[in-house]
């Protein structure tokens, strides 16, 4: 086991009156929350990519992360040494989950094959870490957007050797994830989409993207592997647009491609906001559709008009997930996986924690206000009463599909004009949600 974190606590939980910076205010992971804990319900997951190999580059400088257990060699010994780390700071935190890409835990090698053994050299010591602490992977991934090859896409790439790459790559990476007891696989197409029109065929592209999903769909069934396959909307960044671009973008592609029995969404916070929608429009248009799978939580910047992927702290944000959550009636496979990153700024070893232990509570608060939005009733009878017209008589007979129009319009004539027949009463609601947060 390794010790780089010797001088930080296992975080425990002290309650709001606590001003102990490395304690839980809010996250009491045994605390019972409609019956379910805490723990349950908000599956927290620390992702591998931002937190063990953020470097805290950006474009206009180089890397700025003080990470001492890591000597910025690309060899497997480093790598390993670098998971034990992973699973020291996860256990330390006591997030139940984790997730990663296939090239965050292993150097590429020069071919295929050398990177498939480095996995596997890296995946022995996830294993044992695994093991060792009880920590569990939340969904896995290949990193299909990284090297130079994807340039122009993977699924989506106009050169067929490089389709068959990544297959490649995913098959690999589904096989590390199963034998990891991975509860999920997430797609996420940085690259599958576009930077102009004028050299792009979208109906061929779309229909190469759909059939990587089918291959994959095919090898899960081959292997035996349960975990849920997710998608992951992002509209743009890196490319100018992605074909994933959002929940409803995603929705039709599955559905028009046979997919949405066997994909459900990992929806990420500023993804939305990248695609000029809020988390809890993306999260309701998801659960509509019973496809909300997981999500990754993190959140942008007002004044930033990019994936500047923050831990979210955001107290009506973590409401309105957890509430849609609530709703659905919880996570199955999936989790609130932080996909965030410190601030450049914020090079410290302990600022990882500080991090997380923030997006932690800030989720535990979010629940807990979601649950006390239920209990108090006042927002679910207003919304009840919104559409009670359609409980009995005429709404009830046409959501039967009893009336046509003919009919509906014998009812117009017979009736006052129906002006004004109800107040939507949003400020009301926002002074109940104010009240109760
Ligand atoms: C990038 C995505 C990515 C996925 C996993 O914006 O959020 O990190 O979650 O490939
Ligand atoms: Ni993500
Ligand atoms: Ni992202």
């Amino acid at each position: 086991m390794s010790s780089y974190f010797s001088n930080i606590p296992k975080i425990s939980y002290e309650g709001p009156k606590s001003k102990n910076p490395l304690a839980f205010k809010h996250y009491n992971p045994d605390e019972l929350v409609e019956g379910k804990s805490m723990a349950r319900h908000l599956r927290f997951s620390v992702v591998y990519w931002h937190t063990f190999r953020g470097a805290g580059s950006d474009p206009f400088g180089a890397g700025t992360m003080l990470r001492p257990w890591d000597d910025g060699s690309a060899s497997v010994e480093n790598a390993q040494k670098r998971a034990r780390v992973a699973f020291e700071f996860i256990e330390k935190l006591g997030a139940p989950f984790y997730a990663f890409h296939d090239r965050d835990v292993a150097p590429e090698g020069a071919t295929l094959a050398e990177s498939n053994r480095n996995l596997d050299a890296v995946v022995k010591v996830l294993k044992e870490e695994q093991q060792r602490t009880g920590i569990k992977l939340l969904w896995g991934t290949a990193c299909l957007f990284a090297n130079p090859r994807f340039l122009h896409g993977a699924a989506t790439s106009p050169n067929t050797d490089v389709f068959a790459y990544a297959a490649a790559q995913v098959k690999k990476a589904m096989e590390v994830t199963h034998e990891l007891g991975g509860e999920g696989y997430t797609f996420w197409g940085g690259r599958e989409g576009y930077s102009t029109l004028w050299n792009t065929d979208i109906k061929r592209e779309l229909d190469h993207l759909a059939r990587f999903l089918h291959l994959a769909v095919d090898y899960k069934k081959q292997i035996g592997f349960k975990g849920q396959f997710y998608i992951e909307p992002k509209p743009k960044e890196p490319t100018k647009h992605q074909y994933d671009s959002d929940s409803a973008a995603c929705l039709n592609f599955l559905r028009e491609y046979g997919l949405l029995d066997h994909l459900k969404l990992n929806l990420e916070s500023n993804h939305a906001t990248l695609a000029g929608h809020t988390m809890h429009h993306e999260c309701e248009v998801a659960a509509a559709a019973n496809a909300l799978g997981s999500v990754d939580a993190n959140a942008g910047d007002d004044l930033i008009g990019w994936d500047t992927d923050q831990f979210p702290t955001n107290l009506y944000l973590t409401t309105s997930v957890m509430l849609t959550v609530l709703k659905m009636g919880g996570f199955t496979t999936g989790g609130l996986n932080f996909d965030a990153k410190v601030r450049r700024e914020s090079f410290e070893p302990v600022d990882l924690f500080y991090a997380h232990i923030g997006g932690m509570d800030a989720f535990a608060r979010g629940l807990k206000a979601a649950a006390a939005i239920r209990a108090d009733g006042r927002l679910g009878d207003i919304v009840k009463s919104r559409y009670a017209s359609w409980d009995s008589g005429l709404g009830k007979s046409i959501e039967d599909g009893k009336e046509t129009l003919a009919s509906l319009e014998k009812h117009a004539l017979s009736q006052p004009d129906p002006i004004q027949h109800g107040s939507g009463r949003q400020e009301l609601i926002e002074n109940i949600i104010n009240e109760l947060i």
